[in-house]
């Protein structure tokens, strides 16, 4: 049976360049973007969208068999800042539309599922530096909270339903086609924004912070990788860490400055700070390596050069 994909959540950061992806990988007619609403980005006028409540399981199951989806890829999630001021929806909308998904997948109206979760699911006893694949997991937000319980019960699906879910734990992601959306590490992104075009930028975090960040190319490659990936190298059923880049927002800074020698940073620490204070400070990510060959390719050096160049290009 042919491949066929139903993004949901599509519209966001991640899902907006997993669209384009997977539509290079598997042609227009084969994959499907789905959101609440329609962003007004160009990608979603160039193929079949949905407008979907990924809380609300008859909807998506009829989206399914409409399209006769076969993988799933649900991006739809409140992320840790939000989550932070609406637990009972983040909850809700976390937990609830993963249920769905693997509920699909038990009953077999789809094949494969894509669930994200994220560093978020370390809290302040695991190891801050090198995180490995397994530690003590006590996460202290409501966004790690519900990743940390996806990720149990997509092992525990997989383990007595036989379903094929497959997960990456993400770190801090930084792209300039798409912008991220209520989480902490997103100052990663606007200050390549205010860099470009104001000049200076007031960072929400402290300038020693550091967290794990990817460029959002080797983020998608990642996704797609680990969905095409054996089954069988596919060993663990919960999620994978993944690790490229560590920075501190002071770092990050610098680094810009070579592109723009005149921009300036300033820091007003808000809540997030205790946010990024609970989690690790670099992954260690040798286990997706092994496998299912997981690299990054973008160093920090490429991943500022290729924000500026592109906008400077967009928005100057
Ligand atoms: C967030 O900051 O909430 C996300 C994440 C690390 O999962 N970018």
């Amino acid at each position: 049976m042919s491949t066929k994909v139903l993004i949901i959540g599509a519209c966001g950061q991640i899902g907006t360049e997993l669209t384009t992806a997977l539509r290079k990988t598997y042609g227009f007619s084969n994959v499907v973007a789905s959101d609440i609403r329609k962003s007004d980005n160009e990608v979603f006028n160039q193929g079949a969208f949905e407008v979907l409540d990924a809380r609300d399981k008859d909807a998506i199951k009829a989206c399914v068999e409409k399209y006769a989806i076969t993988d799933v890829y649900l991006m739809a999630a409140l992320l840790s800042a939000t989550a932070e001021k609406q637990p009972d929806f983040a909850w809700d909308l976390n937990m609830n539309s993963l249920f769905h998904v693997l509920n699909l997948a038990k009953e077999k109206v789809i094949q494969k599922v894509f669930w994200p979760s994220s560093i978020a699911v370390f809290g302040e006893n695991s190891p801050k530096k090198n995180t490995p694949q397994h530690t003590i997991m006590e996460p202290s937000t409501v966004y790690g909270i519900s990743k940390l319980a996806g990720e149990r019960w997509c092992e525990y699906y997989h383990k007595n339903h036989g379903v094929d879910v497959r997960s990456i734990r993400y770190p801090g992601l930084i792209s300039w086609k798409a912008n991220p959306g209520g989480g902490t590490t997103d100052y990663a992104v606007e200050i390549f924004h205010e860099a470009v075009q104001k000049g200076s930028y007031t960072c929400f975090l402290r300038e020693d912070t550091s967290l794990p960040m990817m460029f959002m190319d080797d983020a998608v490659r990642a996704t797609i990788d680990i969905m095409n990936a054996d089954a069988e190298s596919v060993k663990v059923r919960s999620s994978y860490n993944i690790a490229a880049l560590s920075f501190t927002p002071k770092e990050l800074a610098e680094a810009i400055q070579e592109f723009i020698p005149n921009f300036t940073i300033a820091y007003a620490p808000d809540s997030r700070q205790k946010i990024a204070d609970s989690w690790p400070e670099s992954i260690d990510d040798t286990t997706a390596t092994t496998d299912w060959n997981w690299s990054h390719t973008f160093d920090m050096k490429a991943m500022v050069s290729e924000m500026i160049t592109n906008l400077q290009r967009e928005l100057v």
